[in-house]
């Protein structure tokens, strides 16, 4: 267990050079190298039991909702009527329980090429895994590629949920990728996917925004808070096939009673406006994209 010493583990990635984030270590749960990766789950001091693969954290049990309430809602809420929902990896279940809460959500396929993920959360993350107890999905392990090439307009949110672009996610960043889940998406449809940090990753998101003009009328950047991801940020791409779209506004804002039912712990209608204010060193560089 290389990233672990006296009892702390430490996430260091040449995706965040120089800094490095470190939380202490009760007791490692569950590790194994699986077909794709490392993957390990620790009881933390202060965060609850965390997940790691190829010793980066993917969530923590404190912190998890200020992603997955976004990554989910931000495009749900933007889209008229999601009946149908693609997840591409989230093998540990938590953006599946955000979405499975929607009402207008009938059916939810959730795609994650690394089996061993979804056992370790469902024995170490519950409050994630329930989601795939959920009667609305259908579970499929294997290459997020391979089921969009056989799966064509067919769904009217794709959210990508993926680890940072080395390793087994790196093709999720890519232009191909994008055009694939276009192809995938029904008239109309949105796609939001895990966008990396503006404190660290300005000139691929750049990058990324850039390509994605070319591919779809309306593409946005939002981001959230969250203590455990580098930098304490995280960011999502939003595209959209349908020109009408305006992702800073929600189509559907959620009243006050959906949002008790949902159990909601970060996401309301005025972050979803907020999350796409950036700072001006941000909005600088990608308003030149
Ligand atoms: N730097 C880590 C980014 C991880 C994003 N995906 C997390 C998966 C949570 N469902």
């Amino acid at each position: 267990m290389e990233h672990i010493k006296d009892g702390w583990f430490t996430e260091s990635c040449a995706l965040w050079p120089g800094q490095a984030m470190s939380l202490q270590v009760e007791e490692v749960l569950y590790h194994k190298k699986s077909n794709f990766q490392d993957v390990m789950v620790f009881k933390s001091k202060t965060y609850g039991n965390v997940l790691v693969l190829d010793g980066v954290i993917q969530c923590t049990e404190r912190d998890e909702f200020a992603y997955q309430e976004m990554i989910a809602n931000l495009p749900l809420c933007s889209h008229p009527c999601p009946k149908k929902v693609l997840i591409i990896g989230g093998g540990d279940g938590g953006v599946l329980r955000e979405v499975v809460k929607n009402p207008l959500v009938e059916s939810v396929v959730l795609c994650e090429i690394d089996e061993d993920v979804i056992n370790a959360s469902k024995k170490f993350l519950p409050g994630m895994a329930k989601g795939f107890y959920s009667p609305k999905l259908t579970l499929h392990v294997g290459d997020g590629f391979e089921f969009m090439k056989k799966n064509q307009d067919a769904f009217d949110i794709i959210i990508t949920d993926s680890s940072d672009p080395v390793g087994p996610a790196e093709s999720l960043f890519k232009e191909s990728y994008y055009q694939l889940m276009k192809t995938a998406l029904r008239n109309g449809g949105i796609l939001c996917s895990q966008g990396e940090c503006q404190w660290l990753h300005l000139e691929l998101i750049k990058e990324m925004r850039t390509f994605c003009k070319t591919l779809f009328p309306v593409v946005d950047y939002a981001y959230s808070t969250i203590p455990t991801y580098p930098s304490g940020q995280i960011g999502f791409m939003l595209c959209s096939t349908n020109p009408e779209t305006n992702f800073l506004e929600p189509m559907r804002a959620l009243s006050k009673e959906e949002m008790e039912n949902m159990n909601l712990k970060y996401y309301n209608p005025e972050i979803h406006k907020a999350s796409f204010v950036l700072p001006e060193f941000a909005k600088k560089v990608l308003n030149e994209a």
